[in-house]
């Protein structure tokens, strides 16, 4: 990649830096950064080497040096910064959730189409090379015909009264958290490995910790696991710690899918097992270059992570041999690899082998039906 093409990071907290540290390692260079307000982008700036802080995120999207804006600010800023974006001609990278609703999605794909822009949502995931490799094992039908999808992603960094992030805030985070938060991610993930679509669900929420104690001092994501909260105030919890979700997919596919933020000792732990008539296979975000895969009639196998074992179209999003273990910020550096060698060749009309702004408003629609559901009791429809 050349460094012709420069981007601008809104935000430049815990996924900010590992936007900005991923942009670097595949060459785009990162020319400028826009934060809550002039000073911390400076600060920013400093700490990271980066030239250019705004005043503001308007200022950056008119800056003419600024081709694609990376949009890691929390999730109420992302429809109003990816719109302002895409009008000011930018391509864009937002994280994900993309908007708040699956309507301002589809309006941001829709602006991005009629502009001749690209618009990525950071569904990272897709990029740890077992789930390259568990998509192709489906597509080549390895699995036969999928009866059951079923899984979890858990995490434990809010599980204490003493755990705060906006992510706990309606305004700021939506009205949903841990299905809107990880549950999205679990949800794009097995509908891109599977080519499913899920057609209706079944949830069931609970808040464990009603009320909590939210710092004076805002503190950045997980750092509120560190250091000891001093002075609070007590906040009405009103989103979900923990959901249950049943799942029913398209072509009669069955599963189920637990998703909490309250699970000691879970830190950060996707996991699917998918199931068919020949196979299942089984892959743990937290073991990333392992992938079980489950026989009937043969012993089951560990497949590790090798470019020379892997599908042949996954090969080019391998960076290292076997046992020279990838992980979370390699998946970043993929999804970018393809977001930026996408807009290199031009033709905005080819396939895109990266999460789009369409994805993004998949993954809503998925998570807006599971909220409908919570809410009445009873199943439904995407
Ligand atoms: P964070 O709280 O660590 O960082 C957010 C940053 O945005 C802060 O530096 C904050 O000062 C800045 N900010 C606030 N107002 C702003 C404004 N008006 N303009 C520009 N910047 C502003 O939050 P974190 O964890 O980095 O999350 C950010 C987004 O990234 C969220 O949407 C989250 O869902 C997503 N995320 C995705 C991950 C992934 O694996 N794909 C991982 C972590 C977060
Ligand atoms: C916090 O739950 C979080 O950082 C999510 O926002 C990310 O999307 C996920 O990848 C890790 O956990």
């Amino acid at each position: 990649m050349t460094e012709t093409i420069k981007a601008g990071v809104s935000g430049g907290g815990f996924i900010g830096e590992a936007h900005i540290e991923a942009l670097r390692r595949i060459g785009v260079k990162v020319a400028g950064i826009a934060e809550a307000d002039a000073a911390l982008a400076r600060e920013k700036a400093d700490q990271l080497g980066i030239e250019k802080s705004y005043g503001c995120f308007e200022e950056m999207v008119h800056d003419s040096q600024i081709d694609s804006v990376h949009i890691t600010s929390p999730n109420y800023l992302h429809y109003e910064q990816a719109k302002q974006a895409l009008l000011c001609g930018k391509h864009v990278v937002c994280e994900k959730p993309l908007t708040l609703t699956s309507a301002q999605s589809a309006e941001l794909a829709e602006l991005a189409a009629q502009k001749n822009l690209v618009g990525a949502v950071s569904h990272n995931i897709r990029f740890y090379p077992l789930v390259q490799q568990a998509r192709a094992m489906v597509q080549e039908g390895q699995l036969g015909h999928i009866f059951i999808i079923q899984g979890s992603y858990l995490q434990d960094w809010l599980l204490l009264d003493t755990d705060w992030n906006w992510r706990l805030e309606p305004e700021l985070g939506g009205d949903m958290r841990a299905v809107a938060d990880i549950g999205s991610h679990w949800l794009d993930l097995v509908t891109f490995i599977c080519g499913k679509k899920v057609v209706e669900v079944f949830a069931d929420f609970k808040t464990f910790l009603p009320v909590r104690k939210k710092p004076a001092k805002a503190v950045e994501t997980y750092s509120g696991k560190l250091d000891a909260v001093q002075e609070y105030e007590k906040k009405e919890i009103k989103t979900e710690d923990y959901a249950s979700i049943l799942l029913h997919f398209e072509g009669g596919a069955k599963g189920v899918l637990t998703v909490s933020q309250v699970c000691a000792g879970r830190k950060n732990r996707l996991y699917f097992e998918i199931s068919g008539s020949e196979r299942s296979i089984g892959w743990d975000s937290q073991v990333p270059n392992e992938m079980w895969v489950g026989k009937r009639t043969g012993p089951n196998q560990c497949l590790l992570k090798d470019p020379s074992l892997a599908a042949e179209p996954v090969r080019s999003s391998i960076s290292f041999p076997g046992g020279h273990n990838e992980g979370f910020p390699d998946t970043f550096k993929q999804l970018f690899r393809q977001f930026y060698a996408y807009i290199a060749q031009k033709d905005f009309s080819k396939v895109r082998n990266f999460p789009t702004f369409e994805d993004g408003y998949q993954a809503l629609t998925m998570v807006e039906a599971v909220g409908r559901s919570a809410r009445k009791g009873t199943w439904s429809k995407v």
